[in-house]
Formats: C-alpha cells, sequence, structure tokens
C-alpha cells in the first residue's frame, strides 16, 4: 500500500498595522505566542510557529505590519515583512472589512503582483460587521489580484478558521515534517517574555510612549532553593527575571513609572501573572526603567535590542 502522505510548508501572516495578524496566528495554533494590542505597530520581528496535526505542518510566519516608515526601526520592521514573501509557499493577506481601498493597500497588493506564490485574501474582523456587508467587501478586494481564495473570520471569535486551515492545507505541497511534533516556535521564552513585558506596556501606556519602548532582560535565573526543603512536595522553584524598560525621554521614563511606582508595578503585575503561566512557575520580577535617546534609529542600540538585518536568515 501506498505510504499516506502529508502536507507542509511556509505560510506568512501580512498585512497593515493592527488588521489582527498575531491575534489569527495565535488562533490557529492554540496557543498565543506572538504578543497582540489595540495600538498599531505590535509585532517587530518575524514570529515562527507551528502547527502539526493529522494533515501535516504548517510553519506560520508573523511579520510586523507594512507602513510607510518614520525611523530606522520602522525601516526594519516593513523589511522583516516583506522579505518573508520570497521564502514562503502561501500568503495570507490579512485585511480589515472595509470597501475602502488606501494607499497601504495598494502597496502591498503590487509587492504581492511581484511573486508567483498563491495568495490568500483573509477579511479579518467580520464579527464587527454585518454578515450582508461581507459580499461587498469581497467585490471591492477581488479585482485588485489575482487571489487564489477569499475568505472572511474573525480571530478574535475563531469564526471560519477552521476553514482557514483547511484551505491553507489544500495550497501546501506534499513535504517532510520539518519540525517534531513538540515544537510551537522558534521564539526562545526570554524573548517571549520580554515581548510580554513590552505587551504590557502598550496595553497601559499612551500616545507616542508605548512605540518608543524597548525591552531587554538583564537576568533570568531558577532561584535554587529546593535543596533547603527537601519535604516540600511543590516541584517548581521560583523563577528570578530582572528586566529593563527602554524608553527615549526622561519625561516618558517618569510616565512609565507613574506616581509612586504606581504605573511600573501595573506593568510589572500583569506580566509577572502570563509569565508564571508561560513558565509554569512562580515568578519574581523586577522592573527598571533606562532612557536612550531616539534608540529607534542607532544602528547599534537597534542592534542591542534585537531589531537587527545582519540577524536576519
Ligand atoms: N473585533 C475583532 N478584533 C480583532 C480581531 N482580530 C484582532 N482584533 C483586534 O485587533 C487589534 C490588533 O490585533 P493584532 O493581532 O495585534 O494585530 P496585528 O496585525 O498583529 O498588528 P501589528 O503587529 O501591529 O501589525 C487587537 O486589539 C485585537 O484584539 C477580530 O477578529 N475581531
Ligand atoms: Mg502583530
Amino acid at each position: 500500500m501506498q505510504e499516506n502522505k502529508k502536507k507542509s510548508g511556509f505560510v506568512t501572516l501580512i498585512g497593515r498595522p493592527n488588521v489582527g495578524k498575531s491575534t489569527l496566528m495565535n488562533h490557529l495554533i492554540g496557543q498565543k505566542i506572538a504578543i497582540t494590542s489595540n495600538k498599531p505597530q505590535t509585532t517587530r520581528n518575524r514570529i515562527q510557529t507551528v502547527l502539526t496535526d493529522e494533515r501535516g505542518q504548517i510553519i506560520f510566519l508573523d511579520t510586523p505590519g507594512i507602513h510607510k516608515a518614520k525611523n530606522k526601526l520602522g525601516q526594519y520592521m516593513v523589511s522583516v515583512a516583506e522579505r518573508t514573501l520570497k521564502e514562503v509557499d502561501l500568503v495570507l493577506w490579512l485585511v480589515e472589512p472595509s470597501t475602502f481601498i488606501g494607499a497601504g493597500e495598494r502597496h502591498i497588493a503590487e509587492q504581492l503582483m511581484q511573486i508567483k506564490t498563491p495568495v490568500i485574501l483573509v477579511i479579518n474582523k467580520i464579527d464587527m460587521v454585518n454578515k450582508g456587508e461581507i459580499l461587498s467587501f469581497i467585490s471591492a478586494y477581488k479585482d485588485i489580484l489575482n487571489f487564489a481564495e477569499i475568505i472572511p473570520v474573525s480571530a478574535l471569535k475563531g469564526e471560519n478558521t477552521e476553514e482557514l486551515t483547511k484551505l491553507i492545507f489544500n495550497y501546501l505541497p506534499y513535504g517532510p515534517q520539518y519540525y517534531d511534533e513538540d515544537t510551537i516556535t522558534d521564539q526562545p521564552e526570554r524573548q517571549i517574555v520580554a515581548e510580554l513585558i513590552r505587551e504590557k506596556a502598550l496595553r497601559y501606556l499612551e500616545e507616542e510612549i508605548p512605540h518608543g519602548i524597548a525591552v531587554s532582560i538583564e537576568q533570568m535565573r531558577e532561584r535554587n532553593n529546593r535543596a533547603f526543603d527537601t519535604n516540600s512536595s511543590d516541584a517548581s522553584g521560583i523563577m528570578d527575571i530582572h528586566a529593563t524598560i527602554i524608553c527615549e525621554r526622561d519625561s516618558h521614563k517618569g510616565i512609565i513609572i507613574g506616581k509612586g511606582g504606581s504605573m511600573l508595578k501595573k506593568i510589572g503585575t500583569q506580566a509577572r501573572r502570563e509569565i508564571e503561566n508561560l513558565l509554569d512557575c512562580q515568578v519574581n520580577l523586577q522592573l527598571w526603567v533606562k532612557v536612550k535617546k531616539d534608540w529607534r534609529d542607532s544602528d547599534s542600540l537597534l542592534r542591542n535590542y534585537g531589531y537587527s538585518n545582519k540577524d536576519l536568515r
């Protein structure tokens, strides 16, 4: 009998900032790996995750939103996203449910016209509109590119997402299992921890401050205290994490710390809870705030914080 062949391949999620790429990817793999927020330009790096089931393996690449870059960090982010187009088997282009096609969408369509890879248009956030309107969004988009498929979904509510996974498998070639089935992501724990802290900063801070933030993990070490407590049945230890929130101005530093340290405490408490879930142990999180003026335009500082073209594969 012939061997049961499986499908596998690389799929990038691209689109303008804030359309729900990271929310969709997390939903499709069933785990929160990429941080999300209601502020644009949340994702700054390519985040790879893996879905393995009886049909085969999908390797998703979540990417930063494509936008008009205003600094070197922005240029880096856009180049990360556009670069993935050349290395995948399938593109998911996410858009908002709207009949308005602006310069941002046209720019992305032009990029996609230059590649031969099939593109699925994903109209996300359909929970926000009347179902009767969906046809008008489809007809607004259908002629701007030769789409392999057009599918409306809600990443937040999980509407039609199973259907999307099915479509993705249809377009993937038969191929090897690239990663073992326990692999979920290429992101090191340290990186996810830094991102969770940044996510809380994005959530609680306003205006331009969150965009000028980077998070650096100075130390992440399991406390070796179990030797003194041999009777304890608690198998998990305590993780000591020291992290620094980097911002661009002294005035921002004051806001991030807040009155009597209240803002920093809020960010720290919320981040700690999620980090504890992630690491499945108790966490002692110490946060500091440092000013690095205009780090988003400094090659060496961008590199320090992990945003460097030289690191791109
Ligand atoms: N109502 C609704 N909101 C959604 C849906 N998907 C995502 N969102 C919200 O849209 C906002 C942006 O989501 P993200 O997943 O961070 O968007 P993104 O495209 O990854 O954004 P960038 O990383 O900045 O490019 C968040 O507030 C999400 O909760 C959806 O299906 N319905
Ligand atoms: Mg994102």
